[in-house]
């Protein structure tokens, strides 16, 4: 029989939906603030195409992202940080910030924190570079002309995927940029604008699956998605990360303590690893979280699938090969139909393989047969 498992003298394909939006490469961040510093930054556009390439070389279909109504994004987010999300660049080019002061990105500089407001309410400041810090929480996460159209078509990939889980397809992958993962209901950072693993699974909801778990195997802790479902028993979200406590972003969630809380305690789980973990124990925390999630018997599963964690990645000191991901694919693929949703991943010269891992255990795990 031939599976989607490379084997010698067989061509490897993977038999999973691959949606792809155009748009996506319409994002060009043009660096990342860091420490103060502008670099050149990771989130690039030839993320999206090497991705995609790999995984159209190993035989998966692309499909073209369909587009969707608001109505998912609007529930999963304020509507407040959508709509400025869809009209802030507009309005920082028009304020004249780009051709007066040579600022061609949205980078917030004045952040309201609690501190800052001392109980004072918050307010939408009417001046653009003071708005900016309302919605964004790091200066890593830059807005260009073209930011919008790619936010909203990794959106749409997200709930296309969704829309092919939730009529039957027991996998599809879709290929977001930009990522989505650490956004919050009403707050984006962390190079992501829109949290796309969060659309598909309330997408799978609105689609008939009572529970939906969301596992997330990027990096870094995907602090955006658990907040939006930290109060919901319907949607549990476990993820493995880098311990935040030893120095790495987020740095201000993804804490084993943290739980869920009212109607949602025990059903979020964080699983932070030190420094250096690589396959034994990254797959050992990745097997923890598919019992746990096992126990709810979901009817469906998003998979926020960040390949940031390998070895070869600049972004985070894991130690993940490809077969720690291929692994990983199986284990998760195994728990039911699932969304796999493209988070993070930055080292353009290993991504393209470890995805095809990733999805060739997918594959494996869920008993699709690449013959035929
Ligand atoms: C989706 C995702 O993986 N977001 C990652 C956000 C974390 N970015 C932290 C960037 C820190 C600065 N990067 C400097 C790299 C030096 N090697
Ligand atoms: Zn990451």
């Amino acid at each position: 029989m031939l599976t989607s498992a490379i084997s010698a003298g067989e061509v490897s394909l993977v038999r999973i939906p691959v949606i792809w939006s155009e748009e996506c490469l319409r994002h060009e961040p043009a660096g990342e603030v860091w420490l103060g510093v502008r670099d050149e930054g990771t989130e690039v556009p030839a993320r999206a195409v090497v991705l995609r390439d790999a995984l159209a070389a190993a035989g998966a279909p692309v499909l073209p992202a369909r587009p969707h109504g608001d109505e998912i994004v609007r529930t999963v987010h304020d509507p407040e940080l959508v709509d400025h999300l869809a009209g802030v660049w507009q309005a920082w080019a028009g304020a004249g910030l780009p051709a007066e002061y040579g600022r061609d990105r949205v980078v917030p500089y004045v952040f309201p924190t609690p501190g800052m407001l001392s109980g004072l309410p918050l307010r939408s400041p009417p001046a653009v570079p003071g708005r900016a810090g309302l919605f964004c929480y790091d200066t890593m996460t830059l807005v260009g002309p073209g930011s919008w159209a790619a936010i909203r078509g990794a959106a749409d990939a997200a709930l296309t995927a969704a829309d092919l889980v939730g009529s039957g397809e027991r996998l599809a992958y879709a290929l977001c940029r930009p990522p989505g993962h650490h956004v919050t209901r009403g707050a984006y950072g962390g190079s992501c604008y829109l949290n796309n693993a969060a659309i598909a699974a309330q997408a799978l909801r609105a689609a008939g699956a009572r529970r939906v778990a969301v596992i997330d195997i990027d990096a870094h802790h995907g602090n955006g998605t658990q907040m939006i479902f930290y109060e919901r028993p319907d949607v549990w979200y476990g993820s493995l990360h880098v311990d935040p406590g030893a120095g790495w972003f987020p740095h201000y969630a993804g804490y084993a303590a943290e739980r869920g809380r009212g109607d949602g305690e025990g059903f979020n789980r964080n699983l932070p690893l030190a420094p250096g973990t690589g396959d034994d124990g990254w797959l050992a925390a990745v097997s923890t979280l598919c019992d746990e999630a096992r126990t709810l018997a979901p009817d469906a599963v998003v998979v926020s699938l960040g390949l940031d964690a390998a070895a070869t990645d600049p972004e985070s000191p894991l130690c993940v090969t490809e077969t720690g991901y291929r692994a990983a694919g199986r284990l998760v693929a195994a728990l039911g139909p699932a969304v796999l949703i493209q988070e993070g991943g930055y080292d353009l010269a290993s991504l393209g393989g470890l995805a095809v891992a990733a999805l060739s255990g997918a594959a494996e795990g869920a008993g699709l047969d690449a013959s035929s």
